[in-house]
């Protein structure tokens, strides 16, 4: 290679070096809102970035785990083979080979979104499995041939097998096993080498940053170590599940980037479900708004309670609304499959490999294509920057609030219609799109339009737990 002049270099390195860049590197400027593609298999992620989230406004996609996990026909290929990797190889898993990822990831980035990587890099796999991985890797529970032998992992003495039951011992939390699973030594110089050589491989191909499964169990010392070893900044968001009393907080991974704040959910579906709409009018979380990533439901929360999923139907589009429309929060929408057990896996071949989707059949959901919540997507990026004003609630169930001069949003959960009621916006006069049941193309709305006078108010009803929302983007004269 040819030798490059000093100084060039150190202006090469400045850029490239993670030390002279920002802190932590934000999500997609304009277009921030993330969508959580479980379980798509890549060559389904790149056709829906390119077909509707590049063209509606997603700024990022959350894949599933891409690495090498170990494969359970016994248990009918469970969805969750994929938190328990193997090797970090890319070649070979239920959703495609290495070209393929590659394949979705240009696909993605042609669209304008973001690619962010589910890594699992807390532990390995648990002891009841063993054998071959997905790509064809011989592994026991601590031995993985070239990559992580005994010493590589946590041997934490506790409970007699090693396993985490007490989630108020940060010891235990950190250096015992999740569910058995293999607990890596993320505090060795050789484990942090050979993570970070996964990661720097993702973003050799091009992803943008990574949701850190069980960041909880590792020290956000472990964490900043190994983001230091990374080749370029990228998005980081982490899994640090907030409990209750216990020692470890989401609060002390902020310095690390982003962290997934799992009260607003619970919080939200409980005031969805037993309170009142009317008190959401201060609604935020622990976390500051810019550390927090936002979102109605999870893969692991949908399969527990306490939160809205698409179960809920119109009740699930008002909450996800909410959460496009309001300043708190980087908002990540979920997108599911429907199980008859927990363990299910996606739809797919009698050996595993998960078939290509198409929305609303064979199981997949897609609740990120709903009219509502697709289009509050387009809201979210049209307000930007603007705060909330123009409150209004009726005391109960019904609210509606604006987004600066940008937009205008009213949510009814009540069990009647609200008719006749004039709203005051401060909207720019003119004609709108209600994007919650028109799309806005080419200057038309497939809907009904509202007209908003020169004081920047209209009159609407709004039926049962419906909604409507205007927006600059969607105006239609
Ligand atoms: C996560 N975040 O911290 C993931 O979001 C969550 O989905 C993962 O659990 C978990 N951490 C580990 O990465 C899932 C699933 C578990 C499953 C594990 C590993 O929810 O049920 O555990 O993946 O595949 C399964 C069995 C469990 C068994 C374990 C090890 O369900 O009974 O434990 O494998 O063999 C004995
Ligand atoms: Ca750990």
């Amino acid at each position: 290679m040819r030798r490059l002049p000093l100084l060039l270099c150190l202006v090469l390195l400045g850029a490239v070096l993670p030390g002279a860049a920002p802190a932590v590197a934000a999500p997609a400027g304009d277009r921030d809102v993330v969508v959580q593609l479980f379980q798509w298999n890549w060559t389904s992620v790149g056709k829906e970035c390119r077909d509707f989230l590049g063209p509606r406004g997603y700024g990022g996609v959350q894949i599933s785990p891409p690495q090498e996990h170990v494969v359970l026909p016994g248990n009918g290929y469970p969805w969750w083979q994929d938190y328990q990797p193997v090797s970090y190889r890319l070649d070979d898993t239920r959703r495609g080979d290495r070209a393929a990822f590659a394949a979705m990831v240009s696909a993605c980035h042609a669209a304008g979104v973001k690619v962010y990587v589910d890594a699992v890099v807390n532990h390995m796999t648990g002891g009841g499995s063993g054998g071959t991985g997905s790509a064809g890797s011989a592994y026991s529970h601590y031995d993985y041939p070239g990559i992580y032998q005994t010493q590589d992992f946590h041997h934490c003495g506790r409970n007699g097998n090693d396993d985490i039951v007490n989630y108020n011992d940060r010891y235990e939390v950190q250096n015992c096993e999740l569910v058995d699973l293999a607990d890596l030594d993320t505090g060795s110089g050789y484990v942090r080498d050979r993570i970070a050589g996964y990661l720097n491989d993702l973003l050799s191909v091009g992803v943008d940053g990574f949701r850190l499964d069980a960041s909880k169990h590792m020290p956000a010392a472990d964490i900043a170590a190994i983001k230091s070893r990374l080749s370029r900044p990228a998005y980081l968001y982490q899994e640090v599940i907030h409990g209750a009393g216990e020692p470890i907080t989401p609060e002390e991974y902020t310095g690390n980037g982003d962290v997934l704040e799992f009260r607003y959910g619970k919080d939200l579906a409980k005031i969805f479900n037993t309170e009142r709409l009317a008190y959401l009018r201060t609604f935020a979380s622990p976390l500051a708004s810019d550390r927090a990533v936002v979102f109605t439901d999870n893969h692991d929360t949908q399969r527990g309670s306490g939160v809205l999923t698409f179960r809920d139907n119109g009740r699930y589009a008002l909450a996800n609304a909410f959460m496009l429309a309001w300043t708190y929060g980087t908002p990540k929408v979920m997108s599911s499959y429907d199980y008859a057990s927990n363990d299910q896996g996606p739809p797919a071949t009698s050996t595993g490999r998960t078939t290509d989707t198409t929305c609303f059949t064979d199981r997949w959901r897609c609740e990120h294509r709903w009219q509502v919540i697709a289009n509050l997507v387009g809201f979210h990026n049209a307000v930007r920057g603007t705060t909330v004003g123009n409150w209004w609630d009726n005391g109960n169930d019904t609210i509606a609030f604006g987004r600066g001069a940008k937009g205008y949003l009213i949510l009814n959960d009540e069990t009647s219609a609200v008719t006749g009621r004039s709203y005051q916006t401060s909207l720019p006069a003119g004609t709108y799109c209600d994007v919650f049941h028109g799309d806005f193309a080419g200057g038309s709305c497939t809907g009904r339009t509202y007209t908003v006078d020169a004081g920047g108010w209209f009159t609407a009803d709004v039926a049962a737990r419906d909604g409507l929302a205007l927006h600059v983007g969607a105006k239609v004269s």
